[in-house]
C-alpha cells in the first residue's frame, strides 16, 4: 500500500509556482494577484480562505481578502464582483462557497468574468472543460489528476467509480476521468444518493473517488483488493484532543480500507492540500493569460 502524500505533492507544486513567480518578478512582469470574497463566519469557510491567502503569501502572489457579514444582499455582492472583473490588478478571484441561502449561487458564479474564474465554476469554463477546450479546471478535480499523474497511476481502461455528483467535485471528476487523456481514459460510473446497491459498484472499481461528506461511508467490504482509493471527504467532527476542537474525517474508513489498497489518500493531508495548490496554479495561468490567450 502506498500513501498518496497530498501535502508533499502540494508543496512541490507550490515550490514550482514560487520559482516561476520569482522569475516573473526578476523580469519585471505582472505578479499574480488572487482575491477572495468570504461571506459570513462559517468555521470551515474561514479556515479554507485563510489556507488560500497564506498560500499566496508563501509563493509570492499578491492577495486580497474581502469579507462580508452573512446579511449582505445579493445585489451588493454582484456589485463587488463587477468591480473585481474590471480591476486590472486582480488576475483571478473566487467567491468562497457555500453562500447564505438568500443568495442565488448560480447567479453569483455567472457574474464572474470567465477569464478571472480561477475556481472554474462559471458555466463557460464548465462547458469548455466538457468540450475539451482550454479552461480553468476546478481545483479539487485538477488536484486529483495531479496525484494520479505524479504517482504514475495507470488509468486507461480502468473502472473508475466516482461517488457524489456535486458541480465542484463528482460531476467534473467523472467527465475528466472519461476523457481520452492521461490521467483519464477510464470507464466511469457516477454513483449518488439514489444509487441502488452502492457496494455492487464500488466492489468492481479499480479506482474509487469518494466525494460525499459522510465519514465512514466506504468500508473495507466495499473495496476490491489492490484498488486505488481517493478520499475527497473533509467533514469536521468534534475532537477534544485538538487545539481547534475538531478533526477532519474523510468518507473512507481509512484504517480498515488502507490494507486492501494499492494507493490511498489520507485525510487530512490527501486531496485537500492539492486543492489549494491547483487554485494557485490557476491564478498563475490567469496572470499569464494562458487559458484565454
Ligand atoms: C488537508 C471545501 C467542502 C466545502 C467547501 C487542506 C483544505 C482541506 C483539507 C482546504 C474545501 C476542502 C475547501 C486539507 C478548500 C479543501 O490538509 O487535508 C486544505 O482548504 N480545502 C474549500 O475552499 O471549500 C470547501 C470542502
Amino acid at each position: 500500500m502506498t500513501l498518496l502524500d497530498g501535502k508533499k505533492t502540494s508543496e512541490a507544486i507550490q515550490q514550482e509556482i514560487a520559482a516561476e513567480v520569482a522569475e516573473i518578478k526578476a523580469s519585471g512582469g505582472k505578479v499574480p494577484h488572487l482575491a477572495a470574497i468570504l461571506v459570513g463566519n462559517d468555521g470551515g469557510s474561514v479556515t479554507y480562505v485563510n489556507n488560500k491567502v497564506l498560500a499566496c503569501e508563501r509563493i509570492g502572489f499578491g492577495s486580497t481578502l474581502i469579507r462580508y457579514e452573512d446579511t449582505i444582499s445579493e445585489e451588493e455582492l454582484l456589485i463587488k464582483i463587477k468591480e473585481l472583473n474590471l480591476n486590472d490588478e486582480i488576475d483571478g478571484f473566487i467567491v468562497q462557497l457555500p453562500l447564505p441561502k438568500h443568495i442565488d449561487t448560480e447567479k453569483v458564479l455567472e457574474a464572474v468574468d470567465p477569464q478571472k474564474d480561477v475556481d472554474g465554476f462559471h458555466p463557460i469554463n464548465v462547458g469548455r472543460m466538457v468540450a475539451g477546450l482550454p479552461a480553468y479546471l476546478p481545483a479539487t478535480p485538477a488536484g486529483i489528476l495531479q496525484l494520479l499523474e505524479r504517482y504514475q497511476i495507470e488509468t486507461r481502461g480502468k473502472h473508475c467509480v466516482v461517488i457524489g455528483r456535486s458541480n465542484i467535485v463528482g460531476s467534473p471528476m467523472s467527465i475528466l476521468m472519461s476523457k481520452c487523456a492521461y490521467p483519464g481514459d477510464a470507464t466511469v460510473t457516477l454513483c449518488h444518493r439514489n444509487t441502488v446497491d452502492l457496494p455492487h459498484y464500488t466492489r468492481q472499481a479499480d479506482i474509487i473517488i469518494a466525494a460525499v461528506g459522510k465519514p465512514g461511508l466506504i468500508t473495507a467490504d466495499m473495496v476490491k483488493e489492490g484498488a486505488v482509493v481517493i478520499d475527497v471527504g473533509t467533514t469536521r467532527v468534534p475532537d477534544a484532543t485538538k487545539k481547534s476542537g475538531y478533526k477532519l474525517k474523510g468518507d473512507v474508513d481509512f484504517d480498515a480500507v488502507a490494507p486492501k489498497c494499492s494507493f490511498i489518500t489520507p485525510v487530512p493531508g490527501g486531496v485537500g492540500p492539492l486543492t489549494i495548490a491547483m487554485l494557485m496554479k490557476n491564478t498563475l495561468r490567469a496572470a499569464k493569460s494562458e487559458v484565454y490567450a
